[in-house]
């Protein structure tokens, strides 16, 4: 199955997240993107891609200690950026560091259950809102509309791992569907 490790932001901050992207789409160029769901947005800590069933019971075991490692911490949506012309996201403000080191956390723990993880270049906080569909649209407006977002602050507690079901038969315009299959709570501060 198709997995990867994520933090999920809470309803609240996905309601205000939802509201800026309304006025993003109003934007010209915006029918040009393929927007992703509210329902689904999450900031990827580590992408494993397709995992062995047999490899999931290690994974979560390996995922539950690198969550128990992590102390919670405070994140908040903030701005915005882009990569090149293929995909626009919103970024995040707070305690990066620490969540930088839990994405290390999570890559660790799924090399150490055997999953043979891509030399990543640099984490880049990321929660992809928009991808370009085949027209490269100029989503340098759409940055710029960003900047100023500031979501209010939440105290990340979890480290969740994420299960992606691709559209059957590539259809355009179908997006995947994200179904959460582990949850592990953060260890104590310290
Ligand atoms: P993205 O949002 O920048 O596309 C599920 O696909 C999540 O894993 C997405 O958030 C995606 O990042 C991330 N991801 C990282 N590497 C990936 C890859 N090689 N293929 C697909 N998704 C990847």
């Amino acid at each position: 199955m198709r997995l990867f490790a994520a933090v999920l932001p809470p309803a609240v901050a996905v309601d205000e997240l939802a509201a800026e992207v309304r006025e993003l789409k109003q934007l010209p160029g915006a029918d040009g993107l393929r927007w992703t769901e509210p329902a689904g947005w999450h900031f990827t800590l580590a992408f494993m891609g397709e995992v062995p069933e047999e490899t999931v019971p290690g994974l979560s075991e390996r995922l539950a200690r690198a969550a128990h490692r992590t102390e919670p911490f405070p994140l908040a949506l903030h701005g915005g950026g882009r990569f090149g012309d293929r995909a626009l996201w919103a970024g995040a403000s707070g305690r990066l560091d620490v969540l930088r080191r839990l994405a290390e956390r999570a890559d660790a723990a799924a090399r150490k259950a055997g999953i043979d993880m891509d030399r990543h270049r640099g984490y880049t906080p990321h929660l992809t809102l928009a991808r370009s569909r085949a027209a490269a649209v100029d989503l340098r407006p759409f940055v710029a509309a960003l900047d100023g977002f500031e979501g209010g602050p939440w105290t990340v507690g979890e480290l969740s791992l994420v299960r992606s079901h691709l559209p059957r038969g590539g259809i355009t315009g179908q997006r995947p569907r994200y179904e959460e299959v582990g949850r592990w709570p953060f260890g104590g501060a310290g």
